[in-house]
């Protein structure tokens, strides 16, 4: 998930460069001249480019910054884990309020379609295992795998807490409809997934409070990802609202499927509020 929800006191230092190869080239490119251009349709297809022609990258300090950091630890680590793994960046396209439940099922469904998963780990791209013991699999009950955040003084902040990084097998994800669909800005969906887990009789499994440690990078709270005031309220009905409001109700368009070097980036479109 390429934005994030957490506020941090600590000024983030200033934004670094892009990275030297571009996470986003797609390689040879089909080139014709029999085709016609509309100009007016070149410069709608590239909202991004300004008068004058200028343009300046914007998500780059985040795709990078965030990103680069948890492909440097994380991959090494899951094959040091004998995992069968894969790797999908779920960005939010546009500027409108963030959605990271749409994004995290949409990462769900678009996965299964290349393979046969069956362990689902859905991680914040800020936060990393500090220990490889930290098993990026699935359990008999759901797992939270961001036991122990340096951001919380390496504490559980609370016990219900079910965020950061998360692992559910396909059966375990079905279970629980997957996630709400309908939490905008921060805060509050990852408590409504552990209200899912355990109205569907399961519990939360983690890791020992030393094996859980995790860093998070620090940074500023993104725009359009306030704390959402609908949230208390959204809370209290996770029962009567999960059975239609999950991977079954879910309404979002995937935008592109970029195969990386390192990753597969998906970008979708999550609809506004
Ligand atoms: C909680 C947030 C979580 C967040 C953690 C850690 C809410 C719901 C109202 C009680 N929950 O307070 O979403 O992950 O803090 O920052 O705000």
């Amino acid at each position: 998930v390429s934005k994030e929800e957490k506020v941090l006191e600590q000024p983030v230092k200033k934004l670094e460069k892009c990275p030297e190869t571009s996470p986003l080239l797609v390689g040879p490119l089909q080139v014709e001249f029999n085709i016609t251009v509309d100009l007016e349709l070149v410069k709608k297809e590239n909202p991004n480019v300004q008068l004058g022609g200028r343009f300046k990258p914007k998500d780059c300090e985040a795709l990078q910054k965030h990103l680069k950091y948890w492909l440097h630890y994380l991959h090494p680590i899951l094959q040091r884990q004998q995992l069968d793994y894969g790797v999908y960046v779920i960005k939010q396209d546009g500027n409108d309020t963030f959605n990271k439940c749409r994004l995290l099922n949409t990462g769900y469904a678009e996965a299964l379609k290349e393979y046969d998963y069956n362990c689902f780990v859905f991680n914040d791209v800020d936060v990393i295992p500090m220990d490889d013991r930290n098993t990026y699999k699935c359990f008999s009950q759901p797992r939270h795998l961001a036991v122990s955040l340096d951001k919380f003084g390496f504490r559980l902040p609370y016990v219900q807490c079910f965020g950061g990084a998360t692992s559910l097998s396909k059966e375990q994800y079905l279970k629980i409809n997957g996630f709400p669909n309908n939490y905008w800005g921060w805060g509050g969906e990852d408590d409504d997934i552990y209200n899912r887990v355990v109205s569907r009789g399961m519990s939360i499994s983690r890791p020992d409070s030393e094996i859980g440690k995790c860093r998070m990078i620090r940074h500023n709270r993104d725009k359009m990802n306030d704390p959402n005031p609908q949230r208390y309220n959204l809370l209290s009905h996770t029962q009567e609202t999960m059975n239609k409001d999950g991977i079954n109700s879910l309404k979002t368009q995937v935008l592109s499927i970029q195969k990386l070097d390192l990753f597969t980036m998906i970008t979708v479109d999550v609809g506004k509020p």
